[in-house]
């Protein structure tokens, strides 16, 4: 394997055989795609040896940060004890029954017992699959309606892009698939108007009791949605929606299915973000942080009503890779860690809340800046076009787009939805990476700000 070539040629090389996700191949083989080639820390560095702080964390995923010896080393000692093996017939091996443990010690009260897979969207799938299957047991084989938020994100199977409430996915493929309905997210900052954020947060709740209601609560199987919805714009919650949630999910027998794939493992200062919001989830899915992103691991957590139905019998399906040893070790390791270092904790009381205060200090009054929301190291800076009418920019100017572009010439990857700029760094950053991190994304916001001063004239 050659592993030494020049930018170019990987450039040309990926271009001509490589299709990216969500990624137009025209535009890439024009462009050519960034060869990112090693990572330390916080830190990734690119076939030019220029070095980024990774404020995104991979895709919201590295908990850990990169380069940690004990992962490799979990996975080195596990891959030679036994590589592989499958957990289809009557077989286990010690790292996922241990991993199985753990995590239901870890999991909120009742959270006890595990299906596993690959990625977030195969833990949404095999949800969806689940929860078809529990109401056919329970008798009510009628009860087949997902309802679920426009703007969340659950993945890209058919049954995950369905549940997830991004036109442009429906678009590819024919989708929505049918029996799922989207109702309006909670994000006060464009749905809100006059009322106040707690105001609000009822009013978004109460729109998936109406649409509960249209549909008639006997067809609703279960609501799905991140804590957090996180790619869809790091839309944080007002204070009054997740109670009402939950008490309007209790009322009409909907299942509530709480996507902990971006919140899990310590995003929001508590290990799920659950917890911080005061959910009690009869299903949760759970990956990217599980193993810091350095396998490819998932997993789907039952709480105690579906869970009793579903231990008394088979239920067909899984993965070749379901509950894989060397992934569930690495996932070991990382828990581990994660507990020793005490890093949830100290996200939740000391890297997070500076975070978010040294966001609103430094661009909370910024001209160019409408909202400065998050909680944990989960945080958003929204872009607006006039901050007193709380009104966004036209989608074609890109602003989003342009300061994404000016943080990546200042070293700093977050992410750009729309003109959201979304941070979501290892959680491994001190206080020291978090002011550099504000001091980079505040001078690309800046730039930002001066480049559309002189376009507008
Ligand atoms: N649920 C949530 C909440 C997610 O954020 C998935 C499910 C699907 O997980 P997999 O492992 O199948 O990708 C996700 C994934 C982005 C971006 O552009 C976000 C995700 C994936 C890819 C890109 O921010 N989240």
């Amino acid at each position: 394997m050659q592993l030494n070539r020049k930018t170019e040629e990987w450039q040309r090389i990926d271009a001509a055989h490589h299709i990216h996700p969500f990624t137009n191949p025209q535009v890439i083989a024009k462009e050519g795609a960034r060869v990112f080639v090693r990572g330390e820390g916080i830190y990734l560095e690119d076939s030019e040896e220029r070095r980024f702080i990774d404020a995104m964390a991979g895709l919201w995923c590295v908990q850990l940060g990169y380069g940690r010896r004990e992962l490799a080393d979990a996975a080195h000692r596990q891959m030679l004890e036994l590589a592989y093996y499958n957990t289809f017939f009557k077989t286990s091996t010690p790292p996922i029954a241990t991993l199985s443990e753990r995590l239901a010690a870890l999991t909120p009260a009742g959270l006890d017992h595990f299906l596993f897979a690959n990625s977030g969207s195969e833990a949404v799938d095999t949800a969806v699959r689940l929860i078809r299957h529990f109401w056919n047991l329970q008798g009510h084989s009628e009860k087949k309606v997902i309802v679920s938020r426009e703007l969340g994100y659950h993945g890209s199977t058919l049954a995950a892009a369905s549940v997830g409430g991004w036109p442009s996915m429906h678009a590819h493929g024919d989708l929505p698939l049918p029996d799922f309905e989207h109702v309006i997210p909670p994000y006060w900052y464009v749905h809100g108007g006059d009322r106040s954020p707690e105001e609000f947060g009822i009013a978004a709740a109460r729109a998936i009791e109406q649409r509960i209601l249209e549909v008639g609560p006997e067809r609703v199987a279960a609501f799905f949605a991140e804590p957090v919805i996180g790619a869809g714009g790091v839309i944080v919650p007002p204070s009054t929606y997740w109670p009402e949630v939950q008490r309007i999910c209790r009322k009409h027998d909907v299942l509530l299915v709480v996507d902990e794939v971006i919140c899990g493992f310590g995003r929001t200062g508590r290990w799920w973000g659950s917890e911080t919001y005061g959910i009690e989830p009869d299903l949760m899915t759970m990956a990217k942080g599980l193993t810091s992103g350095y396998v490819p691991l998932s997993a789907l957590a039952l709480g105690p009503r579906v869970a009793r139905t579903m231990m008394q019998r088979d239920f067909a399906h899984g993965f070749t890779y379901s509950g894989h040893p060397t992934a569930a070790a690495v996932a070991l390791e990382n828990i581990r860690i994660l507990e020793e270092e005490g890093i949830v904790e100290r996200v939740g009381s000391d890297t997070g809340p500076y975070l978010q205060e040294q966001l609103r200090n430094a661009l909370g009054d910024h001209p160019l800046v409408g909202e400065v929301r998050g909680v944990g190291l989960l945080a958003a800076v929204e872009l607006v076009e006039d901050r007193e009418t709380r009104r966004l920019f036209p989608e074609n100017r890109k602003v989003g787009e342009l300061c994404w572009e000016r943080c990546l010439a200042h070293g700093l990857i977050p992410r750009a939805i729309r003109d959201v700029m979304a941070l979501s760094p290892p959680l491994v950053a001190t206080r020291a990476d978090v002011d550099e991190i504000v001091r980079r994304l505040a001078a690309a916001i800046d730039e930002t700000a001066g480049l559309l001063r002189v376009a507008g004239k």
